[in-house]
């Protein structure tokens, strides 16, 4: 069994699949803290975990020129350190709802494939400066980076960023060897992984082994044949994965983590407190969430619960709060939450205008609904 050696789990992570690992953890506890705790910070393996011995773990960077240099985890943390708040979301993260329009493809994630960390490493851009690669070279367009874990072909897993979001001033990719204070548990990438903000969970590459600079993009599956969006239009017999660009930066998202959908309330309450989390991908800050208590007819706009931002490197969550009133009769009380993000990006309404095959990036307007009882 390959995945014999994989990391214990907290019990209260929802679990999607067992082998390979790819869980959630329970809404209600996502909006409980603005930092999720290691142990519930959703995981998303598409194979076994890696295990490292951090002594002798040695993360290759090469060069264009086909050189390469090695560098141990004590070489890395000689350069600054920086730790930096993110949120991570998968590209499948609400997809059951996506799939309840019309099935997709692919694992069936809840709405909670999001998580929030500090992460602490070294710059990305200080390592490659050190080693002289600037933007001016124009052999370099794409950064690739492989993982540790490998598939039954021997494929490790892999993604690419542009050089821009690498090199560039306000990138902030981090090579990260901490979580939360803590090492990087195995789930998360032990002893290394790289955190691109702003970025789809899938070009966070963990246990991280490999950076290669290089004038195309990874030619792994997950960059070619996988996190892609398609028109509404496109099947799994027109499908043409060359046709279509790699998800990069991640649209703007917000969903409700509590009341639970059909849960109940109590007319005699006359109000009912609803949470939830919003994110926005490039460094968009989230500026507004709307919520209504009433199925779009009207709307309240909640508070956000949230740590200041720096003008587009924006790449921490909100978790947000209102309080709504239940209405003097009816026995439903539909909810919708909806978010702006700082570039006025807002959230589709529906899923129907974005449904795609493989059930990525849905990011419609989140609905529940809750009983109201006499
Ligand atoms: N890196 C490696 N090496 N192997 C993987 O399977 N999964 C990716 C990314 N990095 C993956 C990986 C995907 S799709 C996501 S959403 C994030 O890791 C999830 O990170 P997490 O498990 O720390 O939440
Ligand atoms: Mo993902």
């Amino acid at each position: 069994d390959p995945f014999a050696r994989d990391p214990q789990r907290h019990p209260a992570l929802m679990i999607n699949s067992l082998k390979p690992f790819n869980a959630e953890p329970p809404p209600e506890l996502v909006v409980d803290s603005y930092i999720t705790p290691n142990e519930l910070f959703f995981v998303r393996n598409h194979l076994p975990v890696p295990v490292v011995d951090p002594k002798t773990f040695r993360l290759e960077i090469e060069f264009s020129s086909g050189k390469t240099k090695k560098f141990s985890l004590d070489d890395l943390k000689k350069f600054k350190e920086h730790t930096i708040t993110a949120s991570l979301q998968c590209a499948g993260n609400r997809r059951s709802e996506m799939s309840k329009y019309k099935p997709v493809k692919g694992l069936s994630w809840n709405f909670t494939a999001i998580s929030n960390a500090r992460w602490t490493g070294v710059l990305l851009r200080d390592v490659l400066q050190s080693a002289g690669v600037t933007l001016t070279n124009d052999e370099i367009k794409h950064v690739q980076f492989e993982g540790l874990d490998k598939d039954p072909t021997g494929a490790p897993y892999g993604a690419s960023i542009a050089i821009e979001k690498a090199l560039g001033p306000f990138g902030d990719v981090l090579l990260a060897y901490k979580m939360n204070g803590e090492e990087l548990p195995g789930d998360h990438g032990f002893p290394l992984r790289v955190i691109v903000p702003g970025v789809v969970g899938a070009r966070n590459v963990k246990w991280l082994s490999k950076i290669i600079l290089s004038d195309i993009e990874s030619q792994s599956h997950w960059q070619q044949n996988d996190y892609k969006g398609f028109s509404p239009s496109v099947d799994w017999d027109s499908v043409d994965f060359k046709k279509s660009v790699a998800v990069q930066d991640y649209p703007c998202q917000s969903a409700i983590c509590q009341p639970k959908n059909g849960s109940e309330v109590h007319r005699s309450e006359e109000t009912v407190v609803v949470k939830g989390y919003s994110w926005s991908g490039g460094g968009r800050d989230t500026i507004r969430v709307d919520v209504s208590g009433d199925g779009g007819k009207t709307w309240k706009v909640a508070t956000l619960q949230k740590e200041h931002q720096t003008p587009y490197r924006a790449w921490a969550w909100s978790l947000w709060e209102v309080e709504l009133p239940i209405p003097a009769d009816g026995k439903k009380m539909e909810i919708i939450c909806k978010s702006v993000d700082d570039s006025y990006n807002v959230q589709p309404d529906s899923v129907q205008g974005i449904w795609n095959l493989r059930g990525l990036l849905n990011n419609s307007w989140h609905h529940i609904a809750v009983d109201v009882k006499e």
